[in-house]
């Protein structure tokens, strides 16, 4: 009889257990979410991945992103989800006959070869991209790495700038909950209460085979997510016709960010990169102007279709604070607000909520809508630093590595006693923690 030696990893070092979830979540040529629910390639997961992946392989890290854009469509965006064709259909929902992007998305480009979602993510892959080729620029080079992704990532950059500005300030909207990336936020309640749900008998979710239903977004979520993508696949997802269009701080935030390392990748390429680094500068003027409200501290979001501000406290408000270019007195307000009682940073909390803790439709379980993710603290935590508040930003981090480790990397946590919620053996969760080891 073989004895089979199954080491306790909880008695292993956090790195190794880090390394070990990404091992196992790796595919050959990109990386699943999570095992079980979500097992396909996501993109601003594969961007946080990467992030933490060129720790262990810069490699690896190269070709997570290199295998995300060969699934870009013509027109430049990037799918939320590239599927894996081995893997069952009912597996996840919505599938890749839902999408049908090779023929629905012909108009807009999308590749014959793979099957893709026609939404998108925020667009962290610059940023990504940037720190990969940091972590290894002489493997970097001898592969022309940068310059093989940087056409791409302008052609994204360039469609989420002009097809995307559908509020006509400059800034890139999005036009369904799951492009933020933050899919059951109450910031969404209002636009999309305006949205017929599609009825529940057309749909089945395959989420809630994986995750208890009190921690995921109610079916009457779902309805409106069916409805809104059924609509944009329908006008073979041409932009600026949906009910839905919404301005995003955090997702703006990313873009200006990755703008800022679009711009480092020029340089490095040898050309000049100031057009880029200014037009970042125009875009977090636009931001704060469109976005900013000085009375509450915040960015909001703001509803494109009937114009106004949405005055709902999610951390997305936030995530703007890592743009080294925010008028000083932006930054520290955004601090003081993080420090305060609705996201109770270094005092009730010690991860940043996904939602205001005082708010009415706080709840410490249920996704989007309170818990602690671990790409959003990472995020407010180089915010932090970028701006000169490294004790809070210690704090954070320390924070994030405990909890990452005691919940067993999970997707995301109770933000009062970090009790793991949703899925554990995360990717970005450990991609995070092994950025933050570093
Ligand atoms: C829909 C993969 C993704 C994340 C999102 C998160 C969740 C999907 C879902 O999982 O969304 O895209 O099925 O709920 O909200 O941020 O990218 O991890």
């Amino acid at each position: 009889r073989t004895v089979v030696y199954e080491p306790d990893i909880a008695t292993h070092p956090l790195h190794v257990r880090a390394a070990r979830v990404l091992e196992d979540n790796w595919r050959g040529s990109s990386t699943v979410p999570s095992r079980g629910l979500y097992p396909h390639q996501w993109s601003w997961d594969s961007a946080f991945i990467a992030i933490g992946l060129r720790h262990l392989s810069p490699l690896r890290a190269q070709t997570e992103l290199e295998t995300l854009l060969d699934a870009q469509w013509g027109d430049g965006r990037i799918p939320h989800i590239v599927f894996n064709p081995s893997v069952p259909l009912d597996a996840y929902f919505p599938s890749p006959d839902f999408w049908r992007s090779s023929t629905a998305g012909r108009a807009a480009g999308a590749p014959r070869t793979v099957q893709t979602s026609g939404i998108v993510q925020p667009p962290v892959h610059a940023l990504a991209a940037w720190l990969v080729h940091r972590a290894d620029p002489g493997l970097s080079r001898s592969r022309s790495f940068l310059a093989r992704v940087y056409p791409r990532l302008a052609a994204w950059h360039r469609y989420l700038l002009h097809r995307r500005d559908l509020g006509g300030g400059g800034l890139a909207s999005v036009v369904h909950p799951w492009e933020q990336g933050m899919d059951n936020s109450p910031s969404w309640d209002l636009p999309l209460s305006r949205v017929t749900p599609a009825p529940a008998r057309s749909f089945r979710r395959a989420d809630l085979a994986h995750g208890a239903p009190e921690d995921r977004p109610t079916d009457l979520d779902y309805g409106r997510y069916v409805r809104l993508a059924t609509d944009y696949r329908d006008a073979e997802y041409a932009d600026g016709h949906g009910e839905f269009a919404v301005e995003d701080p955090s997702f703006n935030a990313l873009l200006i960010a990755s703008e800022h390392a679009l711009a480092r990748i020029a340089r490095e390429l040898g050309a000049p990169g100031t057009a880029r680094h200014a037009r970042a500068e125009r875009l977090t003027t636009a931001l704060v102007e469109r976005l900013w409200d000085p009375a509450e501290g915040m960015f909001f979001c703001r509803d494109v279709r009937d114009g106004g501000l949405i005055r709902e406290r999610g951390v997305s408000g936030l995530i703007p604070l890592l743009l080294p270019g925010l008028p000083r007195e932006t930054a520290a307000a955004l601090v003081r607000t993080a420090s305060g009682p609705h996201f109770g940073l270094g005092s009730t909390t010690r991860l940043v909520p996904s939602y205001d803790l005082l708010g009415e439709a706080f709840d410490p379980h249920r996704y989007w809508r309170g818990p602690a993710w671990f790409n959003t603290s990472w995020l407010v935590e180089r915010g932090l630093r970028t701006h000169g508040q490294h004790e809070r930003a210690d704090a954070l981090r320390e924070a994030a590595l405990d909890i990452a480790g005691s919940s067993g990397f999970a997707e995301y946590v109770d933000p009062y006693t970090g009790e793991a919620c949703g899925a554990t053996g995360f990717s970005w969760t450990a991609a995070l923690t092994l950025d933050l080891l570093h």
